[in-house]
């Protein structure tokens, strides 16, 4: 089974987003820095076209630091403006206000050379749910305007907040695609908490997960669920019941919360394909 949700407000945004857009200066387009590629959603490229873009990386605290700046770097030099946040601990006012007077520099100043103020720069934050993009929002204005949560499809209409005198942004529901290009991509999205748990097989997820993880982190893996064989799910899952002593399904959605919560530390999904060293 394939991992897939794509539940109806999804397609209602998409329609607003369409409406909302040529009112937008442009698009904040959020990924999650541990998943930089499974993020990138090929549907708001087609959305947006080539509206103005500054490129967020989030949960950098989340992710392995040199595979960030690696992803970065790939950015940079594809010709994006790139911002990497932890959103929960930066100082996102400021670093987003740059990013967004960055990217609208030479618009500004073309402007100015026609006696045109530079007004306010509206712009809309896009990117796969639970990325972080209503959090983004409350950090920079300062105050709890829209509602957050850490599981995906909590924002379901686009709001509008003037988060300073410089800059506007419109608050929009997480959008996923109706097809994935590989498992892995659904997989990696699963894992970061950007598709609902309707949506896929939780054994095979996290069998996948436990087996990527063990990479950096096997010893943390045999101790905590007190086996020898990682790939032994179903032992997996009746330890983990036994030494919690707490039971949700039959283990296995304690194991996904395991890996979706970091227990074992940092990591990225998504690696990068070394062409930055040549
Ligand atoms: N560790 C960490 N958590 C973050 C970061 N940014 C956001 N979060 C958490 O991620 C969860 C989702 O944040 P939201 O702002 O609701 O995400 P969203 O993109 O608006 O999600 P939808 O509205 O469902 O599309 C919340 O629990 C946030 O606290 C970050 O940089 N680091
Ligand atoms: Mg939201």
């Amino acid at each position: 089974m394939s991992v897939q949700w794509f539940p109806g407000h999804m397609t209602k945004a998409i329609r607003n987003i369409k409406q909302m857009l040529p009112a937008v200066d442009m698009v904040i387009e959020c990924r999650d820095a541990r998943i930089v590629e499974s993020s990138h959603n090929p549907l708001i490229d087609e959305v947006i076209k080539d509206k103005p873009r500054l490129i967020v990386l989030t949960k950098k605290d989340l992710a392995n630091p040199l595979l960030t700046e690696q992803w970065h770097k790939k950015l940079e030099i594809e010709g994006a403006v790139v911002i990497s946040l932890n959103v929960l601990k930066d100082n996102v006012a400021k670093k987003i206000e740059q990013g967004c007077l960055l990217v609208m520099k030479e618009k500004q100043e073309k402007d100015l050379r026609r006696g045109i103020k530079p007004r306010i720069i509206r712009a809309m934050i896009m990117g796969v749910p639970n990325v972080g993009k209503s959090t983004i929002i409350n950090r920079a204005a300062n105050k709890k305007v829209n509602e957050t949560a850490n599981r995906p499809g909590v924002t379901q209409s686009l709001k509008r907040v003037k988060v300073s005198d410089t800059l506007e942004i419109v608050d929009s529901p997480g959008l996923l695609w109706p097809r994935f290009e590989n498992q892995e991509q659904g997989m990696n999205l699963a894992l970061c908490l950007s598709v609902k748990e309707t949506g896929f097989e939780v054994d095979q997820v996290i069998a996948y997960g436990l087996k990527r993880l063990s990479k950096d982190y096997k010893n943390k893996i045999v101790e905590r669920y007190q086996v020898e064989d990682i790939s032994d799910i179903e032992q997996i899952k009746k330890n983990i019941v036994r030494i919690t002593g707490k039971q949700e399904n039959d283990g296995s959605m304690m194991v996904l919360r395991d890996i979706q919560n970091h227990v074992f530390g940092r990591f990225t999904w998504d690696e990068i394909i070394d062409d930055l060293q040549d």
